[in-house]
């Protein structure tokens, strides 16, 4: 045991707590995971852990603080029995947040109301992308609020709580805005987390037995890197962290090995922009999976280039465990492809798919509809050219722009038809087609998932196929697919509400932000010289 005045010592110096003193009390902090009403959260029936909130725990629980983790997805809890449980729980900060941050974002409005109400001198923190960006509107409009992490939360967090702890001025905290005498007070953007190992998730904050996907599976989210090097305009995630960074292949692999050894975890769902793109790195990461000799199966996103790239390695994909991987083609149109900056063609897209077959990993292509004013020869075209893909599965999505990327300065002058926050989620049509109505549309995308689904290729692939992993993994995305479509044609039918003489997309968000798409200080990292299998980064954002 450590002696009492080490120990606090060893705290302070933690914290960063210029007051020795001080460090005595640990703070007590509430972290919040919001219920979320989208497809992705309720049609399972099964949830994952909220990893965005674990990475933002551990960290404060390093420092020593008395953390608790509150996941309302869990249920999901009402309204007001976490109202209730916030307040029997009485925490000095509560912090908020939410991955789906967009589409959540009423509802953390709605939460933190009634925290103050309950709660007047608890302090609140809101974190995660949406908030990251729009924090002039939020602080301007909901005074509940007290406090905003900008970026990739762990640093930031920690520095602000112990500043807050220590009484320092929170100006001094970089990646933060706040409220000061009526003025809204930006502090300068935080540093971009040069090593990823050097925090660590906090898996103690959930019990692992909770949580389950694809199945009944145990899972988790795990992220291995952060970031993206392309340049694809209307992604809301490539800025957001700024450079494409991985943790350390090996003690990664040692990480998804403890998590299925200690806890039985079987499923790990990358939470990865883009995992693949330096094929050396991983490469290694792969291997090192596979030196763990674990049964462990890993779904998770990444791009048809990089899948075409490595032909030659994609027996060592699925020997680690990727059993699935969601290709994000969104279209398939080279056209189109082309406007939103993919940097991808169509017959890359196919080969993917093709070669993905060849090993037994399933491919889940996302098709986004209305990148453009669309008509029914464009319907017509789609599902041509998706048929000819032949995915396994598909993933149909409505274009969602965010305010902080490129595309929506493209489409900043078309109308607004659905002003409720919590539709935007990519799963409802948000802007107006000028040559088709949002029924004509809704009608063609459910056709085109009906053909898909449907067809005799994807049925033998769902029932007959030899290989087993794809045989379950089409067989529980078509139980899903059954029960999202239900829930699509009742939402838009009987309770959706559009609006024909809407805001435009200007007028509904402000003005562009796609200059501050970066919130982070990007700094040059010494690191070896690039391996000659690394193919992408040089379309990196500047080093400052
Ligand atoms: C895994 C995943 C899911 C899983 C599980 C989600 C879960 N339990 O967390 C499932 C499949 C259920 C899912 C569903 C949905 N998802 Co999803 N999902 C992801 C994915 C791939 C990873 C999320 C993640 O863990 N990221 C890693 C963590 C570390 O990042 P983070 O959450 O942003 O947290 C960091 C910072 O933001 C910050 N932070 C976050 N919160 C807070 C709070 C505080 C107080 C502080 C200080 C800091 C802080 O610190 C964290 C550490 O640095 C992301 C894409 C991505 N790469 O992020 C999409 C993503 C989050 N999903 C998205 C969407 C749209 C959805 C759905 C709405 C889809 C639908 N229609 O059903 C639903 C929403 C429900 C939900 N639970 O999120 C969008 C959200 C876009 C937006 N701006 O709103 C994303 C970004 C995909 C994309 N490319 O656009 N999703
Ligand atoms: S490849 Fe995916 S993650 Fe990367 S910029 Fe494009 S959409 Fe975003």
């Amino acid at each position: 045991m450590l002696p009492a005045a080490a120990y606090l010592g060893r705290l302070a110096a933690r914290r960063n707590c210029s007051i020795y003193l001080k460090v005595q009390s640990v703070m007590k902090i509430l972290i919040v995971n919001p219920p979320h009403s989208a497809i992705g959260s309720r049609i399972p029936r099964e949830q994952l852990p909220p990893l965005g909130l674990l990475c933002v725990g551990g960290p404060l629980l390093d420092a020593g603080h008395d953390v608790t983790l509150l996941d309302a997805e869990l249920g999901p809890l009402s309204h007001t029995e976490i109202v209730r449980q916030v307040v029997m729980h009485r925490p000095q900060v509560l912090l908020i947040g939410h991955s789906g941050s967009t589409s959540a974002h009423p509802t953390v409005v709605e939460l933190t109301r009634r925290f103050r109400e309950e709660l007047p001198s608890i302090t609140i923190i809101y974190g995660g992308v949406f908030p990251t960006y729009h924090f002039r509107e939020i602080l301007a409009h909901e005074p509940q609020i007290d406090l905003i992490v900008r970026g990739e939360g762990e640093a930031t967090v920690s520095r602000l709580i112990a500043a807050i702890e220590c009484g320092d001025d929170l100006a001094s905290v970089e990646g933060i805005a706040f409220r000061r005498d009526g003025q809204i007070v930006e502090t300068p953007p935080a540093r971009m987390i040069e090593d990823l190992d050097a925090y660590r998730v906090g898996w103690e904050l959930i019990d692992l037995k909770r949580y389950s996907y694809y199945g009944g599976k145990r899972a988790v989210v795990m992220q291995f890197s952060r970031g993206c090097p392309h340049l694809c305009n209307y992604c809301g995630q490539r800025g957001f962290w700024a450079r494409w960074r991985h943790r350390d292949p090996q003690k990664f692999a040692k990480e998804i090995a403890w998590l299925h050894r200690t806890h039985g975890v079987e499923l790990i769902n990358l939470a990865d922009e883009n995992p693949t793109v330096n094929k050396a790195i991983w490469r290694e990461l792969c291997e090192a999976i596979i030196a763990e000799n674990i049964k462990v199966t890993i779904i998770g996103s990444t791009r048809a280039d990089d899948i075409v790239r490595d032909a030659d390695i994609l027996h060592l994909y699925r020997k680690a465990g990727i059993e699935r991987f969601l290709l994000g083609m969104e279209n398939t149109d080279e056209a189109t492809l082309k406007k939103i900056r993919k940097g991808s063609a169509t017959t890359t897209d196919r080969e993917a798919i093709r070669l993905m077959r060849q090993h037994g990993i399933l491919s889940l292509a996302t098709w986004v509809t209305d990148f453009e004013e669309i008509t029914d020869r464009d319907f017509v075209h789609s599902l041509r050219q998706l048929l000819w893909y032949a995915p396994d599965q598909i993933m149909s999505l409505y274009v969602t722009p965010h305010r902080w990327t490129g595309y929506y300065r493209v489409a900043a002058e078309r109308r607004v038809i659905q002003l409720d926050q919590r539709k935007w989620d990519y799963k409802h049509q948000v802007l107006e087609t000028i040559h088709m109505p949002p029924w004509r549309i809704f009608l063609w995308v459910k056709f085109i998932e009906l053909v898909m689904q449907a067809r005799p290729k994807a049925l033998w692939r769902s029932f007959l196929q030899p290989d087993r992993a794809a045989r379950y993994g089409m067989r529980w995305f078509t139980r899903m697919g059954r029960r999202v479509f239900f829930h699509e044609w009742w939402s838009f039918f009987f309770r959706d509400r559009r609006v024909s003489d809407g805001p435009t997309l200007g007028q509904f968000w402000g003005a562009p932000q796609d200059h501050q798409e970066i919130p982070l200080r990007i700094f040059r990292q010494h690191k070896p010289a690039k391996s000659a299998e690394q193919t992408v980064a040089a379309d990196s954002p500047p080093v400052i």
